[in-house]
């Protein structure tokens, strides 16, 4: 612990009596919780993410809240499981906590929406950094857009988002090269195949034009990844910790539990990676 704060500190490249403020400052911290709060469509792989992510994927010692809440983090529900909001806590063994919250998802239920944007603006602020999670294989942005406008003009909260464009395993390559055989998402090396690499870069270019024409959002906030596949999630909580304010980032970073994407490779994959297979 000792050390890593240390490297925290001399990444902050502080005076000596910056340096000990800032030290003193951390250690103040340390009792409390960070606070990250998610938002998104319903399905979009919010539940999926934090578990990839952190380690709050079976009920152990780390997880306190409410058995209530613990089942609400199931994840495929095709209907919104959580209407209201609730929070839930994780810690390492060292007491770091990272508090977590979810919500109702947004742009789903038209006569309810300005209740749950009512909700969301009234708890955003009560944390360190809002993550909001996009469905890249959906193009449909225009209300996302209105949303994502609304909520950050009432709370403020632009310099403290980051968005996730998940599910990039799911974006079709257009139907002439997949007539050809291309392929998109390589099930062997669980990663996605050039073509598909370019595709991802357009379609983040898209929805990077998209929101910061309208909201004035920085490209650095804006990370592709897949959830289901553990797919670029180093860049995601790299993003999350870059956003935090520096006395919240070693929390974070000890309760991570990046899941190992090489599990999900098929053993053809394996071979291909150690050398037996050339890839074809
Ligand atoms: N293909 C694919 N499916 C995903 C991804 N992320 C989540 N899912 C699936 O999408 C469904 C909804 O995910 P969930 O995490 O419950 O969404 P939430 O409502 O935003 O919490 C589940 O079946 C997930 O396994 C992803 O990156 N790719
Ligand atoms: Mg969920």
């Amino acid at each position: 612990m000792h050390r890593e704060l240390e490297k925290i500190l001399d990444a902050l490249n502080l005076s000596p009596v910056e340096r000990e403020e800032e030290r003193r400052k951390i250690e103040d911290d340390m009792h409390k919780p960070v606070r990250i709060i998610g938002i998104g469509q319903t399905g979009v792989g919010k539940t999926e993410l934090l578990k990839s992510i952190f380690k709050i994927s079976d009920k152990d010692h780390k997880f306190s809240g409410r058995e209530e809440d613990f089942n609400k983090l199931e994840t495929g529900a095709v209907k919104s499981v959580t209407k209201k909001l609730f929070s839930f806590t994780i810690q390492n063994p060292d007491g770091f906590r990272v508090e977590f919250t979810d919500g109702p998802g947004l742009g789903e239920s038209g006569e309810m929406e300005e209740r749950y944007q009512e909700i969301w603006i009234d708890e955003i602020p009560k944390h360190d950094l809002l993550y909001w999670v996009l469905d890249a294989s959906n193009r449909d942005m225009a209300h996302i857009q209105r949303n994502m406008k609304h909520i950050l003009d009432r709370t403020g909260f632009r310099h403290r988002l980051v968005v996730v464009l998940n599910k990039v395993d799911q974006i079709l390559l257009p139907i002439e090269m997949e007539l050809k055989g291309v392929v998109g998402w390589d099930l062997d090396l669980n990663r996605p195949s050039k073509a598909l690499k370019q595709l991802i870069k357009q379609r983040t270019d898209d929805v990077i034009d998209k929101l910061t024409g309208y909201i004035e959002i920085h490209r650095a906030q804006i990370v592709v990844c897949s959830a289901r596949k553990r797919w670029n999630h180093e860049k995601v909580l790299d993003k999350i910790i870059e956003r935090l304010p520096g006395e919240k980032r070693l929390k974070v970073s000890r309760n991570r539990e990046i899941k190992d994407f090489t599990e999900l490779m098929s053993e053809r994959g394996c071979k291909i990676v150690r050398g037996d297979v050339g890839i074809q």
